[in-house]
């Protein structure tokens, strides 16, 4: 553990403050002055040391560590280790629903009656890890370890995220600082906050990390030879301590690059050998290397399509490379044409995933998943899911969420997306019938799948809180916990992730558990109507512009005229992307009666005129919720300023800063869309309030 403390949020979660009150301390500190942690592999050192650390700032006095106990003696502290490791673990004394068979590769159970020891046993060396992290959770959070019955596994064996750092220090979509990996085309020389950013997320379970951007640049393209593997390795090592898997995203044209070949076509035998050749090198400096992420034929980044081949042809070849090492290849779907003509209504972006991976379903490896982004587009504040999940029953998939908040504010704006992510995983496909959510999907359970999980892109930069916001570090939090149990609350989390970052203090958790969880729907009214999405600056993306993309090339379209707005995406009248849905969905979105109010424009154009479900016209419904949203983020800074007095000076100056920012924006947001839309529809607002 090498945390030193930096301030202004630098511990993020893992603040494990002195407990003042001495009645808590001292029953804590009956059960947790002597630890036992068995093993010596490097993920159960670094638990031992955690737990030795936490508790000391804790308790304010060091526990006594592995001093020699016996079997049978009378131990009362905490003991934690994999099941059958030591004779201490007695796994017949816990419950017999509580056994460890159903546990997965990570779960844990921890287990305390009102006598004798707190046992944490797990299924693993990283389970010992969570299970630990998870009892000094208990701890941070106030709550009561006399009689305790946890029983954890994780859902998704993959939970990973994706950096999308560049080997020059920048990250792209990056709204917190500059790479923590990187700088200077290198490695960065001090490797301290690298550790400490594997403690946060092994902290809430996240066991795979690619370290580079999926756009892999000529430096980038490099990381796989010997010239930077070497660094890779020690990176990998650092994550290893932890329990987390380093990837790395590959250049899908790097045996031209730098392999002196001519070509990339998969069927090649010279590219498959050379990528073998080039896994075999990887994993003699990383033995422990998870494999590639790939974005290829998307957004101008080279792919098999050049060679007529397929993507399942290009991810088997990199997967046949792989396997032997027990590699895999994370194979993207973000794959449509960015260069369309805006005066083509036939061509509809939000077709192009499920257009082109739908039919090549049963067709990819075992080792092969593919990383489908939530929704169609691309991380709008509001779209329909994929339909792409459900749509393959015979693929491995994983989930492609984005925490760094492109679309949803730049870290500017407060916005807690754990309400978003939570209608995507809950969202019923009906592919197997009731009950078919993204999430059954995504994991695996529901086509039987043996490879699954969720990736996130990070909103991690080396700034001294991480995440640019300060509370926007409940979205990482927020991440990996719905990673490992996707059917937790929104609500619980934040409630959590606030206790654990700003204390117990009621009043404090209550203000800022409210302001979390309001945010995305305030966020949302004031930017983008009823599932419209775009209407950003070009490029960087922040801020109004209601035409900003309007006749550019990339497919991204609301087509508002004197009339009305919206994409006609239905089979009767539209590009018929609303097909691509199983039967009841798409029953749904094709009606427009049935369609929600939220994505009525994404799926249908109509008159401005035109009845929600609410009642009112869409025009009034643009109007009414952009003022709304624009009033509730003024209001967002007299909540903040009520808990003025208990929140870390620095901190709170610097979300103060930020909250007024988002207000001032979310004023220039409300002008510009009402301005736009009363010139275009020439309809004025029913409540007679200041329009330009
Ligand atoms: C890494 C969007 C972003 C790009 C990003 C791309 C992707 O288009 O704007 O910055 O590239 O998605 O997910 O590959």
């Amino acid at each position: 553990m090498t945390t030193k403390r930096r301030g202004r949020g630098y511990e993020g979660w893992l603040r494990f403050i002195y407990i003042e009150d001495a009645y808590k301390r001292h029953a804590y500190e009956k059960r947790c002055s002597q630890l036992l942690v068995i093993g010596d592999s490097p993920v159960i050192r670094t638990a031992r040391e955690e737990l030795g650390h936490a508790l000391t700032a804790l308790l304010g006095k060091q526990p006594r560590v592995n001093g020699g106990v016996e079997a049978g003696s009378d131990f009362k502290g905490i003991i934690a280790g994999v099941r059958g490791s030591d004779p201490l673990l007695e796994v017949s004394t816990l419950p017999v629903d509580f056994r460890l068979e159903e546990s997965g590769e990570d779960g844990y159970t921890i287990y305390a009656e009102e006598s004798g020891p707190i046992q944490i046993v797990a299924a693993s060396d990283n389970g010992v890890l969570y299970g630990i992290y998870h009892l000094l959770r208990l701890l941070q959070t106030g709550q009561s370890i006399e009689k305790v019955l946890i029983r954890e596994r994780s859902v998704n064996g993959l939970r990973m995220l994706d950096h999308w750092d560049n080997m020059d220090g920048t990250i792209e979509r990056g709204y917190a600082g500059n790479s923590i990996f990187f700088e200077d085309n290198r490695f960065v020389a001090d490797m301290t906050r690298i550790g400490d950013y594997v403690r946060l997320l092994a902290s809430v379970g996240i066991n795979a990390v690619a370290i580079n951007n999926v756009n892999v640049h000529r430096e980038e393209t490099k990381l796989i030879t010997e010239h930077f593997l070497p660094d890779v390795a020690k990176v990998a090592e650092l994550f290893g301590a932890y329990g987390i898997r380093l990837y790395l995203s590959v250049n899908y044209a790097s045996t031209i690059e730098i392999g002196g070949l001519d070509t990339a076509d998969p069927l090649h035998p010279d590219v498959a050998a050379w990528w073998s050749a080039k896994a075999e090198e990887i994993y003699r400096f990383v033995p422990t290397f998870g494999g590639f992420v790939v974005k290829a034929d998307s957004e101008f980044r080279p792919g098999p399509f050049t060679y007529g081949r397929n993507h399942a042809d290009g991810a088997n070849m990199l997967a046949d490379a792989l396997d032997p090492f027990g590699g895999n290849v994370i194979w993207r779907c973000f794959v449509y044409n960015c260069l369309q003509d805006w005066r083509d209504r036939s061509t509809d972006r939000a077709r192009a995933a499920y257009d082109h991976f739908k039919p090549l379903d049963g067709q990819f490896r075992d080792n092969v998943l593919l990383q489908i982004k939530n929704g169609p587009m691309d991380f709008q504040v509001r779209e329909p899911v994929s339909p792409l999940f459900g749509g393959l029953a015979e693929t491995n998939q994983l989930l492609e969420l984005q925490i760094t908040q492109e679309y949803t504010g730049q870290q500017r704006h407060l916005c807690y997306l754990v309400p978003q992510w939570k209608e995507v995983l809950e969202f019923d496909t009906f592919a197997r019938g009731e009950g078919s959510t993204v999430a059954s999907a995504a994991s695996g359970a529901l086509f039987g799948r043996k490879l699954g999980g969720i990736a996130a892109v990070s909103n991690v930069g080396n700034d001294d809180c991480w995440t640019g916001h300060p509370l926007a570090g409940a979205n990482l939090y927020g991440f990996a916990r719905l990673a490992w149990n996707p059917s937790l609350g929104a609500d619980e989390i934040a409630a959590e992730w606030t206790a654990m970052t700003f204390g117990n203090d009621p009043e404090v958790n209550r203000t800022i558990t409210e302001m979390l969880l309001d945010s995305l729907s305030i966020y949302e009214s004031y930017t983008a109507p009823l599932g419209v999405g775009w209407m950003v600056n070009p490029n960087h993306h922040y801020g109004p512009n209601v035409d900003g993309y309007e006749y550019s090339k990339w497919g991204t379209y609301h087509f508002a005229d004197c009339n009305g707005i919206g994409v006609d995406r239905t089979v009767r009248s539209g590009t018929g992307y609303s097909r691509q849905y199983t039967t009841r969905q798409f029953e749904k979105y094709e009606s427009l009666e049935q369609c929600p109010d939220e994505l009525l424009l994404f799926f249908h154009h109509v008159p401005y005129t035109h009845i929600l479900h609410s009642g009112k016209t869409v025009i009034q419904h643009i109007y009414d919720t952009r003022f709304e949203g624009a009033e509730r983020a003024a209001l967002l800074i007299a909540r903040w300023e009520s808990i003025k007095a208990d929140v870390h000076e620095e901190i709170y100056q610097l979300i103060w800063d930020r909250l007024n920012e988002q207000a001032e924006h979310a004023k220039e947001w409300r002008d510009m869309l009402n301005t736009y839309f009363f010139r275009k529809s020439g309809i004025a607002d029913t409540l007679g309030r200041k329009i330009y």
